[in-house]
């Protein structure tokens, strides 16, 4: 085996997000650019000898390319064996539950999930331990420490590895198994759903659209609900995964996924539509001419636990962000188990499941899971929604209001602003905390601010402490408003604006949120100053 050691000049900007590292293709393909990153995380995890990896992309360009990388640099680091998806693709729950199915060294993940792919896109990679998570902190920072300062990486001289076919074959003395992940997903699922009661709802007359995006669902759609459930084809739409996503932008919101929505809103619509990101980890959900906020998807799947299958049982706890509202906080009330606050990012819920002190978990940016993996789930909550759907028979829209009847409704949108100065859109933050005292007391109409503070978050399992997660401004009323800089972007800044307010009188629920937000939205414009510091006052995306 001939192994090269090749002189990196270290990257100094290697630092992962909320999700991993994320950079341009363009930045990806500069020379040594990925093998530094790769080797640093080697260097940190020291796998023992003869440990077993898990590799897997959401298939958009480079994916195949890294891949290759990746296999040559693992055969020289003395992996013994790596499981790799079909084609080289794996979405990100399902790469987690190959992770914990086969008891692996973790597994490397090679996506910018919801952000556009193909040439100009964006490409991303992070790495995932053996509870099949998102590494926390301590490892992702010692990662990032490491990338800055090695000076080599060790890679074998070998032809590619032929990926397309299930099989085995071997590189420099270490297997490599293209691995069928569609049906080790497909099977978990199985286990927690009442299969056979959404097949006679589908059966039913009931219309649902599922769309892909051109993203790496596609396959585990085709399997899960054309094949074992049954629906007829025109069900699921955009299931090709193409490496550019269609030119589209795979992230299922109103804005991206308008095409779902316009069929949702439109004549002659389905009773459910639901759509997922580029790797799969993030859902939608839609009723006719209904949408589901993630926060009361949360809320209403914790609720309605007890009459899932896999979930029977009863749930231990719930964990959302700190962003995400309080509608499920109202649900573990009632149901008096605990409710955790953590920051925005799924790594934060790991040592909560593993700790079994949470079943399910979610975060307002259309991520919702439970502890059947280790990352959130896409086509999970979409199963979740048909299995409740399948035993109450009633409208998606009548399900959330009845909800709201028995909860109150959390009114709640974000506004992001993307590409923002990077100067500017500090100058937002730091402007803001610099106010705390001055605006705490402060009156604007109905609402006074109560408290400021900036989201601090000790973890109860290992102690570890993150701060700075995010400026919250809470009003007397229990409304709040917080303002936080993105970790996933990967062009100048983004700036994300929270808006909260929990609105008990049940003649409120027909109106919009935006209209019930419109004085907030006033309130946050005004005290962060947003318009005067970066020229914008129309956000990118609201949702
Ligand atoms: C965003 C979301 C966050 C999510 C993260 C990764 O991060 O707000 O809730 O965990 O994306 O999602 P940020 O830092 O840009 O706000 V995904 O589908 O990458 O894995
Ligand atoms: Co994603």
């Amino acid at each position: 085996m001939m192994i090269q050691t090749i002189n990196t000049n270290p990257f100094k900007d290697q630092k992962p997000g909320t999700s991993g590292l994320r950079k341009r293709v363009t930045v990806f393909q500069q020379p040594h650019y990925l093998e530094n990153f790769v080797q640093s995380i080697f260097d940190t995890i020291n796998a023992p000898a003869g440990a077993t990896l898990i590799l897997g992309g959401d298939g958009r360009y480079y994916n195949r390319e890294a891949i290759q990388t990746i296999l040559k640099m693992a055969a020289a680091n003395g992996f013994s064996q790596v499981l790799v998806g079909q084609g080289g693709i794996l979405s990100t729950p399902a790469a987690s539950c190959i992770i914990r199915k086969f008891n692996t060294f973790g597994g490397i993940i090679l996506s910018a999930s919801h952000n556009p792919g193909g040439v100009d896109g964006d490409f991303g990679i992070k790495y995932n331990t053996e509870n099949g998570g998102p590494a926390p902190e301590k490892i992702t920072e010692a990662i990032f420490e490491k990338s800055k300062t090695i000076q080599h990486y060790k890679i074998i001289e070998a032809a590619d590895v032929a990926l397309d076919v299930i099989g085995e074959t071997n590189l420099a003395g270490m297997t490599i198994k293209v691995i069928d992940a569609v049906t080790d997903y497909a099977e978990l699922m199985e286990s927690l759903f009442d299969f056979s009661a959404i097949k006679d709802l589908l059966a039913s007359g009931f219309r649902m659209k599922f769309d892909a995006m051109h993203a790496v669902t596609g396959p585990y759609a085709e399997e899960i609900f054309i094949k074992r459930l049954g629906a007829p084809s025109n069900s699921l739409m955009n299931c090709k995964p193409l490496p550019d996503f269609g030119g589209g932008h795979p992230d299922p919101n109103l804005t991206y996924a308008h095409e779902l929505v316009e069929i949702l809103y439109g004549d002659n619509a389905p009773d459910f539509g639901a759509a997922s990101d580029g790797d799969g980890d993030r859902n939608m959900i839609l009723g006719k001419g209904f949408f589901v906020t993630p926060s009361d998807s949360l809320a209403l799947i914790a609720a309605n636990a007890r009459m899932v299958k896999g979930y029977a049982k009863g749930i231990a706890g719930v964990a959302r962000s700190m962003p995400t509202s309080g509608a499920v906080d109202m649900v573990a009330k009632s149901l008096d188990i605990p409710c955790y606050e953590t920051p925005t990012g799924w790594k934060f819920f790991g040592n909560l499941m593993d700790a079994e002190k949470v079943t399910l978990c979610g975060e307002e940016s259309f991520g919702t899971g439970s502890s059947h993996v280790r990352e959130k789930d896409g086509l999970w909550a979409v199963l979740f929604w048909l299995n409740i759907l399948a035993i109450k028979r009633q409208s998606v829209e009548q399900i959330v209001k009845r909800h709201w009847l028995q909860f109150g409704r959390n009114v709640y949108s974000r506004y992001d602003y993307e590409d923002l100065p990077l100067d500017a859109a500090n100058g937002v933050i730091h402007h803001l905390r610099d106010n705390f005292t001055a605006m705490t007391g402060k009156t604007f109409g109905q609402y006074t601010i109560q408290t400021c503070d900036d989201f601090s978050y000790t973890d109860s399992i290992d102690g570890s402490i993150s701060t700075q997660q995010g400026l919250r401004i809470l009003f007397t009323d229990g409304s709040r408003i917080v303002f936080r800089l993105s970790g996933t972007g990967t062009s100048g800044a983004t700036l994300r604006i929270y808006l909260e307010a929990f609105e008990p009188d049940t003649n409120k629920h027909g109106l919009d949120a935006q209209t019930l937000l419109a004085e907030m939205i006033q309130i946050a414009m005004q005290i962060s100053e947003l318009k005067q510091r970066t020229g914008r006052d129309t956000p990118t995306v609201i949702t």
